[in-house]
C-alpha cells in the first residue's frame, strides 16, 4: 500500500520518507496489528530460524538474542537537551545537533537489504485523553512481534493519528549486503545509542535488538519522554504497577507502586492474596501515567497493553497468575528450552529435565554452573491473558490512586513497610529511595545505588526539577494519595529473609488499606509511621516483629551523611522543601 493511501498525515508520511531515504530499507511494511500480519512476521521469523514455535505452549515462541544484547545498555542511553543542565546529573548527556550529526551517519543506509516495518501505535486506552501516539519504525520483525502485544498497534491507533506523534527510529544496525545471509540474531554492539530528544519527543534507537533498548513505546516514550511532557503539561510519568485492592466487605481501591527493575513488581501487580476475602486486580506492572483529576484525586492509567516481564523467579508459588497468563500466546527471550518444546528458568519451581537448551541456544551442562535461563530472560505477553487482569485498564479516565508505593531492595535499613507523615515527606521517601542492583540493566549486579522513584534510568530530565514537580503536583492535588515506602528484601543475621513476600505482601496491603481507611493503628518512628505489632495482620506467619521494623539509628545515621551527600548533586534545583524533610529526618535520628 502507499503511504498516502495509509494515512493523510501529512507530518508522518513526510517522516516516514525522510526515513526511507536515510536507511534505504528493501522493502516497507505498514503495520495494521492484525491477527494475520503477526502471524505472516511469525512465521517469516520461523523459517529463518529467529523464532522457534513452542509445542507445549499454543502460539508461543521462544527466541535468543545476542549473548552481549541481554539488557538495557544505560552507558549507552542518552538525553538530549540543549542545555546540558537541564538532563541533570543522573543522565548520560549528548549535545542533540552533534548527536543528530553521528545519528544521520549511523542510521544512513543502515536497513540495506531488510524490510523497514513502520508501527503506528497508541501509549493508553485508544481515545482517552491522557492517551499519546507513537509510530516507530524498526528492521527487527521481533520488534514488531513485541509492540503488537505490548502497546494498541495497528489500524486503531493510525486512525487517531492525525495530528502530533512520538517519532522512534531504530534499527539493529546491521544492514545486508547483496546475497548476504542474516546472522542468527543482528545487532551492533560497537555502535549501541539509544537517543531521546525531549524538547522535541524524538527517540532513535540503533544496534540493539534488547527489549527495553528497541520497543521504543516502552522506557523511551512513556518513560523518558513523557516524564519530561509530563513535567511541561502538569502530569506524572512513572515506573510503577498499579492494581486494585478489594477487602472482604467494602470498596475497592487503587494502588501504584514503584520498584527498581526486577524487584518484583510483576509478582506485586499480580498477587494471590494469602488472606481470604482479599482480591487484587492487575491492572498494570511497570508504567503509570498519573494525572489530577477534575476532584482533586490522583488518576492513574497504564500506557501499556501487555507485560515485558522477567522470566526467573516466576513460579506457581511466587506469581501464580503470572504462569497462567503465559500459557499461551506469549515469546519468550533468552529462557532455556526443554526438548519437549516447553520453557524453563531457573525458580520456575520445578527442576530441569535431563536435557535442556540453555539460553545461549546449545545444551545445558548444570556442573557449569551457569544459569541456563538468563537472569533478564523475559516473557512479552498481553495483559488481557492475565487472569486477574482488570477492565478498569480500559477507563480512558483511568483509575483513582489513594496510595502510593516506592519500593527498593535492601537487605538492611529500611524496613518492611512506612507511611509518610505527609506528601512531601512521601516524596522524599521516593526521592530517598536506593536498591541493590539487578540483571535488568547491563554491569555488576548486588550493589546499592541511589535510584529515586525506582526513575534513575527513566527520568528524562534533571532529576532535582523531577523532585520539584514531585512537590508541585501533591500542592495541586486536593486528596493526594498516601505514600509508602516498602522494602521486602530485608534479611536477618543469618542472611536469611525476614519476611515471606508473594501473596504473604498481602498484609502489608491490608494494613495499608486500613490506614487509607482512617482505621489501621500506627506508631510514630524517627522515619515514618510504622504497624504497631497488633495492627498488621500476621495471623498464624511467624515472622520476627522487630528486626523487619527496627531502625538502628547507627545505620539511619550513615543513612543520612549518604543522602546528605547525593542530594548535593542536584545544586539549586533540589527543593527546598525536600531539604527541610532530610534536616528533620537528621534531628529525629540525632533525638
Ligand atoms: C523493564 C525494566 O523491562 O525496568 O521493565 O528494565
Ligand atoms: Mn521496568
Amino acid at each position: 500500500m502507499a503511504l498516502n493511501q495509509w494515512t493523510r498525515n501529512q507530518k508522518l508520511i513526510r517522516w516516514v520518507e525522510e526515513q526511507i531515504a536515510l536507511c534505504q530499507p528493501a522493502k516497507v511494511h505498514l503495520c495494521d496489528g492484525s491477527a494475520e500480519e503477526f502471524d505472516a512476521i511469525a512465521a517469516l521469523m520461523v523459517a529463518n530460524g529467529s523464532l522457534i514455535p513452542l509445542k507445549k505452549r499454543p502460539h508461543s515462541f521462544r527466541c535468543h538474542t545476542h549473548p552481549d544484547d541481554v539488557a538495557r545498555v544505560e552507558e549507552c542511553t542518552f538525553i538530549c537537551t540543549k542545555n546540558m543542565e537541564d538532563a541533570g546529573p543522573t543522565n548520560n548527556w549528548h549535545d542533540p545537533q552533534l548527536m543528530k550529526k553521528k545519528l544521520q551517519s549511523l542510521f544512513a543506509n543502515c536497513m540495506r537489504g531488510r524490510t523497514m516495518y513502520v508501527i503506528p501505535y497508541c501509549m493508553g486506552p485508544i481515545g482517552s485523553p491522557y492517551a499519546r501516539l507513537g509510530v516507530e519504525i524498526t528492521d527487527s520483525p521481533y520488534v514488531v512481534l513485541n509492540m503488537q502485544i505490548m502497546t494498541r498497534m495497528g489500524a486503531d491507533a493510525l486512525k487517531h493519528l492525525t495530528g502530533d506523534f512520538v517519532p522512534g527510529l531504530h534499527s539493529v544496525g546491521r544492514p545486508l549486503n547483496p546475497g548476504e545471509k542474516d546472522g542468527p540474531w543482528p545487532c551492533n554492539l560497537d555502535h549501541r545509542v539509544i537517543a531521546h530528544f525531549p524538547e522535541e519527543s524524538s527517540i532513535y534507537s540503533f544496534g540493539s535488538g534488547y527489549g527495553g533498548n528497541a520497543l521504543l513505546g516502552k522506557k523511551c516514550f512513556a518513560l523518558r519522554i513523557a516524564s519530561a511532557l509530563g513535567q511541561k503539561e502538569g502530569w506524572l510519568a512513572e515506573h510503577m504497577l498499579i492494581l486494585g485492592l478489594t477487602p472482604p466487605e467494602g470498596q475497592k481501591i487503587y494502588i501504584a507502586a514503584s520498584f527498581p527493575s526486577a524487584c518484583g513488581k510483576t509478582n506485586l501487580a499480580m498477587l494471590t492474596p494469602s488472606l481470604p476475602g482479599w482480591r487484587v486486580e492487575c491492572l498494570g506492572d511497570d508504567i503509570a501515567w498519573m494525572h489530577r483529576g477534575a476532584d482533586g484525586r490522583l488518576y492513574a492509567i497504564n500506557p501499556e497493553a501487555g507485560f515485558f516481564g522477567v522470566a526467573p523467579g516466576t513460579s506457581m508459588r511466587t506469581n501464580p497468575n503470572a504462569m497462567k497468563t503465559i500459557g499461551h500466546h506469549t515469546i519468550f527471550t533468552n529462557v532455556a528450552a526443554t526438548e519437549d518444546g516447553d520453557v524453563w528458568w531457573e525458580g520456575i519451581g520445578f527442576s530441569p529435565p535431563e536435557k535442556l537448551i540453555s539460553w545461549r541456544g546449545v545444551p545445558w551442562n548444570p556442573s557449569e554452573e551457569i544459569p541456563a535461563a538468563h537472569p533478564n530472560s523475559r516473557f512479552t505477553v498481553s495483559a488481557k491473558q492475565c487472569p486477574i487482569y482488570s477492565s478498569d485498564m480500559e477507563n480512558p479516565q483511568g483509575v483513582p490512586i489513594s496510595a502510593i508505593l516506592v519500593g527498593a531492595r535492601r537487605h538492611s535499613v529500611m524496613p518492611l513497610v512506612a507511611e509518610s507523615f505527609h506528601w512531601n515527606h512521601g516524596v522524599f521517601l521516593g526521592a530517598s529511595i536506593s536498591s541493590e542492583t539487578t540483571a535488568a540493566s547491563s554491569g555488576q549486579v548486588g550493589y546499592l545505588r541511589h535510584d529515586p522513584f525506582a526513575m534513575l534510568p527513566f527520568c528524562g530530565y534533571h532529576m532535582g526539577d523531577y523532585f520539584a514537580h514531585w512537590v508541585e503536583m501533591g500542592q495541586r492535588l486536593k486528596h493526594p494519595p498516601r505514600i509508602y515506602s516498602v522494602n521486602w528484601f530485608r534479611r536477618g543475621v543469618d542472611g536469611q529473609f525476614l519476611w515471606p513476600g508473594f501473596g504473604e505482601n498481602i498484609r502489608v496491603l491490608k494494613w495499608i488499606y486500613e490506614r487509607v481507611a482512617g482505621r489501621g493503628g500506627a506508631v510514630h518512628s524517627p522515619i515514618g509511621l510504622m504497624p504497631s505489632f497488633d495492627s498488621i495482620d500476621c495471623g498464624n506467619l511467624s515472622v520476627p516483629f522487630e528486626p523487619l521494623f527496627s531502625v538502628d539509628r547507627n545505620e539511619w545515621q550513615k543513612e543520612v551523611q549518604e543522602l546528605e551527600s547525593y542530594f548535593q548533586l542536584f545544586g539549586s534545583r533540589f527543593p527546598d522543601s525536600l531539604a527541610h524533610e532530610l534536616r528533620q529526618l537528621k534531628q529525629r535520628i540525632c533525638e
